[in-house]
């Protein structure tokens, strides 16, 4: 039995996605974001992290998103619907690059603004003008060359790409997805200069798998 434990406007929205792609039978355990924008306390019952996604399966809880995408692969995709073969070298090569990619290279970004957003928008008053001259000053000198980095790398492979691994829809895409929404959040990309970028999430969006996740467990909102 597959149980996923799910934050909303989070990396489990990943799980929940590859889920219906599958179209496992699973239990969903839903929480929302404390106003501190954290996970409640309660996942930590679940699993030491107390961070989501978190895959329950049988008696085994298991965290981190890329591992638990290999895992319903391995275990539940034995056609390989959703991972290039390994012979495949050019779209294994770059399923595996982007499949890492979002998490150790992008998110890291994404999340540091979040961050210093939120310390912006939680100080005090008397201290509001000296945490945003710090969060501009982090912002511009470091986190929005390296955004701009990576979405110019995603773009230009888009250019050539229709979906991150090559011709088929895989779960590199299931992954990069939320790097890509989040990205897109707020001011929104330019639709010039992000146009593969913007048309690969309205492809992503259109699924009906995805369209299912959306219904169970609310459209991802960063
Ligand atoms: N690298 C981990 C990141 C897990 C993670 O940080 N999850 C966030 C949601 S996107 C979380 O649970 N945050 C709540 C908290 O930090 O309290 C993964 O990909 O699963």
């Amino acid at each position: 039995m597959l149980n996923l434990h799910h934050l909303n406007n989070s990396r489990s929205f990943r799980i929940l996605w590859l889920l219906e792609e599958l179209e496992l039978e699973y239990q969903l355990t839903s929480y929302e974001r404390t106003k501190a924008y954290l996970a409640p306390e309660s996942l930590k019952k679940v699993h030491p992290l107390g961070h989501t996604p978190v895959l329950e399966v049988n008696d085994r809880a298991l965290a981190e998103s890329g591992f638990i995408i290999e895992y319903l692969l391995k275990h539940y995709d034995t056609d390989r619907q959703f991972k290039p073969a390994d012979d495949n070298e050019s779209a294994w090569e770059a399923y595996t690059f982007w499949l890492h990619f979002a998490e150790a290279t992008a998110m890291p970004q994404l999340v540091m603004r979040l961050i210093f957003s939120k310390v912006v928008e939680r100080s005090p008053m008397l201290i509001k003008p000296i945490s945003k001259g710090i969060r501009k000053q982090v912002e511009n000198g470091m986190i929005k060359n390296n955004i701009t980095n990576n979405l110019n790398l995603m773009e230009q492979h888009l250019q050539d790409n229709h979906w991150f691994a090559g011709e088929s829809f895989s779960a590199a895409d299931i992954q990069m997805h939320i790097v890509v929404a989040a990205s897109n959040a707020r001011a929104g990309l330019d639709k010039v200069r992000y146009a593969n970028l913007l048309n690969w999430l309205k492809r992503c969006q259109e699924r009906p798998a995805f369209k299912r996740a959306e219904e169970k467990g609310g459209t991802p909102e960063f």
